[in-house]
């Protein structure tokens, strides 16, 4: 998030879009409500989900699924033909202006009606909501992000909040609400394909020469970006990929198009899975490595505002199960040998032990300190500070208070850009053959795979297997009654389930979750990836809905099995 998450009780207005924020992130949720209900606060939703905080807003626009730059371009296009914009914020602190207001000249209000279905007289009134608030902020979530188009989405609200002078601000920002808890974190230390930790870049050698003295590698660091965890599971169909090291993910059941991933893991020479659980994914792995779960180790967690707390450890781990980091520092030491012994051979440097130790820390504490000597967002953070509480990023020095809002007086590139955007359709629409959209998310009462959830019993009693909405009117037509089972097709496979029935999902539209691995509703989406983000485009796909008299064979046995290993595991 660029801003906290205790603005939210303290700013005009607030846009959520593509976040079913009440259920999916029920703290930030509980506090949007306080905002409305005693800050008189404006409440905006943009959603196609009528999404439970809907009944706390003042304006709920419904788009199609995946029309996102067109209706925001709507805002924009409103915004600057009713001059309600912030000149002096755009003259003094933007750069790009002509391009985005060049770009946004043909989404007239009915323009964009006819690509999202939302009234032109709401997009309207949203818009001046937004634009007359003093301070507004900006919330969203994976409805934003999980599109083929997702960059481009983001970089529209961004277009949206500087228009209006909101970035930089108290109370204002664009601000992913970030799933885990600890995705921020695993982002700064550098678990993407392209950075190391802090977001400094792998390819620019000056850092690369810091983390190669710092480590004290004498090996040279690869300057090379890897490979987005999207892309590898078809590089290994391509046969470019052999063996894979999965840690705290289950693609079996996340990943979309998940046919493809399963043949994918099977045809790897080598697969390594480390998680607290035998998950799907681990039942397929040559190796699997027991790992403590949060309560049973040390370490940090960064929150989605950048707020690095402390964890401490409550438990033993049970069996042989130990910390994430001294199963890798394990391995690192028996791969470093092995590197030592090539390089000695002739070809390349040798490893010798740095200031820190060559992999051979003795806490989370050592490691954490040798992250924060690398790391200028992290260099003023230590385990004795976060005694006191947590801290928010960047927290340059050992006296600085952290950062609970980004691009103050000015933002971290200098100006801030505006982007040109026009809208393109979604890879996959209904059609007559698959005449549905089907969206994917969450529910309450599970999280994700369900590999920790399901194995709680109060939560299975609420929410034992999978529903999928779909419209009263929908419904009727197609003499599906609640309850019913039906099979959902697309164009990559099915699944089975009973339907609910309910007006969250807008007439048109199927949802689902990937919660239950007995209706593995991975199977149907779309792997077409955004090309920068890399992220599959979960939110739009087309199916088809056929009722069935109850599961088959196939479906019915996996549901059973998969029930009694549930059983068998709550704890
Ligand atoms: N209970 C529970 N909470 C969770 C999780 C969980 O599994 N269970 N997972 C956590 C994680 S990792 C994450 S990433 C977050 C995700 O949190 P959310 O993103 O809030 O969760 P989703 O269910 O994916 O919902 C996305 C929202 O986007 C809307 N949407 C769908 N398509 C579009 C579209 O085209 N445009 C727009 N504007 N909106 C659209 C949906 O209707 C829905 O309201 O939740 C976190 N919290
Ligand atoms: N259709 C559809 N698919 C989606 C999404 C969607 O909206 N729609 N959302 C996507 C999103 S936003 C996300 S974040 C992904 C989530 O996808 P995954 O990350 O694959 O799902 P999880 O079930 O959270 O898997 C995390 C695993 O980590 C293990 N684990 C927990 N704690 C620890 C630990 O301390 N150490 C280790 N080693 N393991 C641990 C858990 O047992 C679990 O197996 O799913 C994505 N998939
Ligand atoms: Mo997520």
């Amino acid at each position: 998030m660029t801003n906290s998450i205790s603005e939210i009780e303290n700013t005009d207005c607030i846009l959520i879009t593509g976040s079913n924020t009440a259920e999916t992130h029920p703290i930030v949720g509980r506090m949007v409500k306080r905002a409305v209900d005693r800050k008189r606060a404006k409440l905006i939703i943009i959603d196609p989900r009528k999404v439970e905080l809907v009944q706390y807003a003042h304006v709920w626009l419904r788009p199609r699924p995946g029309t996102d730059v067109a209706w925001i371009n709507g805002l924009l296009h409103v915004i600057l033909e009713e001059e309600l914009w912030d000149k002096e914020y755009v003259a003094q602190r933007t750069e790009g202006f002509e391009e985005m207001r060049a770009a946004v000249a043909e989404y007239t209000p009915e323009f964009v009606e006819r690509i999202s279905g939302i009234p032109a007289d709401d997009l309207r009134r949203a818009a001046r909501m937004y634009a007359q608030a003093p301070r507004a902020m900006i919330l969203y979530a994976m409805g934003i992000t999980q599109h083929t188009r997702g960059t481009d989405n983001v970089k529209s609200l961004a277009n949206l909040a500087m228009l209006c002078g909101n970035v930089g601000i108290e109370g204002g920002g664009v601000n992913p609400l970030r799933g885990q808890n600890n995705v921020q974190g695993a982002c700064d230390m550098g678990a993407l394909p392209n950075v190391l930790t802090g977001y400094q870049t792998v390819t620019d050698e000056t850092i690369l020469a810091k983390f190669q003295h710092g480590w004290g590698t004498g090996v040279r660091l690869s300057p090379r970006v890897g490979m987005a965890m999207t892309e590898m599971f078809p590089a290994v169909l391509e046969g470019k990929l052999k063996a894979m090291f999965i840690m705290g993910e289950n693609p079996v059941i996340s990943d979309a198009n998940s046919s493809h991933v399963r043949e994918a893991l099977e045809k790897l020479d080598l697969l390594v899975v480390q998680d607290i659980f035998l998950t799907e994914t681990a039942k397929l792995a040559d190796v699997v490595l027991p790992a403590a779960s949060f309560a049973e180790k040390d370490g940090t967690f960064t929150n989605t505002e950048r707020r690095v707390q402390r964890v401490r450890k409550a438990l033993n781990p049970p069996g042989n199960a130990l910390a994430d980091w001294e199963i890798i520092t394990a391995i690192a030491q028996r791969v470093s040998v092995k590197l030592v012994e090539r390089n000695s051979n002739g070809n390349g440097y040798l490893a010798r032990p740095s200031s820190y130790g060559y992999w051979e820390y003795k806490s989370a504490e050592e490691i954490f300190d040798e992250l924060a000597a690398l790391t200028p967002s992290y260099a003023g953070i230590s385990y004795a500070r976060l005694e006191r509480g947590g801290l928010q990023w960047p927290c340059p020095n050992k006296y600085h208070p952290g950062t609970p809002y980004l691009h103050q007086g000015r933002f971290a590139r200098g100006l801030g850009k505006f982007h040109g955007i026009t809208y393109t359709l979604p890879p996959e629409l209904p059609d007559e053959e698959y005449p549905f959209y089907l969206s994917t998310g969450r529910i309450r009462y599970h999280y994700h795979t369900g590999s920790m959830t399901r194995r709680t019993r109060s939560m299975n009693r609420i929410a034992p297997e999978e529903r999928i909405e779909m419209h009263p009117d929908d419904a009727g037509r197609m003499g599906i009654a609640e309850g019913d089972w039906v099979r959902v097709i697309s164009r990559r496979g099915e699944v089975q389930a009973r339907v609910r029935l309910t007006d969250r999902s807008a007439p048109g539209m199927v949802f689902g979750t990937f919660h239950f691995a007995e209706t593995p509703i991975n199977v149907l989406t779309n792997n077409a990836l955004d090309p920068v983000g890399k992220i599959p485009e979960y939110k739009v796909s087309a199916v088809r809905v056929e009722k069935v008299s109850g599961p088959t064979q196939e479906g019915g046995d996996d549901n059973e099995q998969s029930q009694v290993e549930v059983e068998a595991n709550v704890c």
